[in-house]
């Protein structure tokens, strides 16, 4: 359905803005896909390839990729890029150990000449789990105030009770509102 309505509005001149999600395996992209569309906690299991989801926010269009991050399919993550606006990078707040990895790809991905005029979404997920890292600590560890040549935001969510994502759609809007 997301195909046959993009390609409606898309006759019809309401565009759509085009946003990636990404971030390691287990981070969390697929249940904030769902979360987004459905406001519910979906069942999930690694994403092999994508998903691909439209998500309309008070008649603010967006095409979702949702992309799989097992280690052997982040090689493929820029074949997503072209005209991509929004990247929504979703981290597992209580994966500390891999938070390194985490901010290679940030800044590999923010280097990349696809998405020099995309805004980056820093979602710290996971914030029910005792123990998570805050907002503030993934900020830091991830050097987000070095990041001068795109807009970023980062924002603390539960996707699976969908806390923090409204707060992240309105943020994508002013975005796209702002471009
Ligand atoms: N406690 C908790 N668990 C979560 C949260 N978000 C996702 N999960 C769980 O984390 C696991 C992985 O979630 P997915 O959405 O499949 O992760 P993914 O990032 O899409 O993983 P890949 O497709 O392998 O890249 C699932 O068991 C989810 O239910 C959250 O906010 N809190
Ligand atoms: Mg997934």
């Amino acid at each position: 359905m997301g195909f046959f309505l993009s390609k409606m509005l898309a006759v019809f001149g309401d565009r759509e803005h085009k946003v990636v999600i990404v971030g390691l395996d287990n981070a969390g992209k697929t249940t904030v896909l769902y979360q987004f569309l459905t406001k519910e906690a979906v069942h999930t299991s690694p994403t092999i390839g994508s998903n691909v989801e439209e998500i309309t926010v008070r008649k603010t269009h967006f095409l979702v990729w949702d992309i799989g991050g097992q280690e052997s399919l982040r090689a493929s993550w820029y074949s997503y890029y072209s005209n991509t606006e929004i990247v929504i990078l979703v981290v597992d707040s209580t994966d500390r150990e891999r938070l390194t990895v985490t901010k290679e790809e940030l800044h590999q991905m923010l280097a990349h000449e696809d998405l020099q005029n995309a805004s980056i979404l820093i979602l710290a997920n996971k914030q029910d789990i005792k123990g998570s890292m805050t907002a503030a600590e993934i900020s830091q560890c991830l050097t987000l105030d070095t990041i001068t040549t795109h807009p970023w935001h980062v924002q603390a969510c539960c996707a699976l009770t969908g806390e923090g994502l409204p707060a992240s759609l309105d943020w994508m809007k002013t975005q796209v509102v702002a471009n």
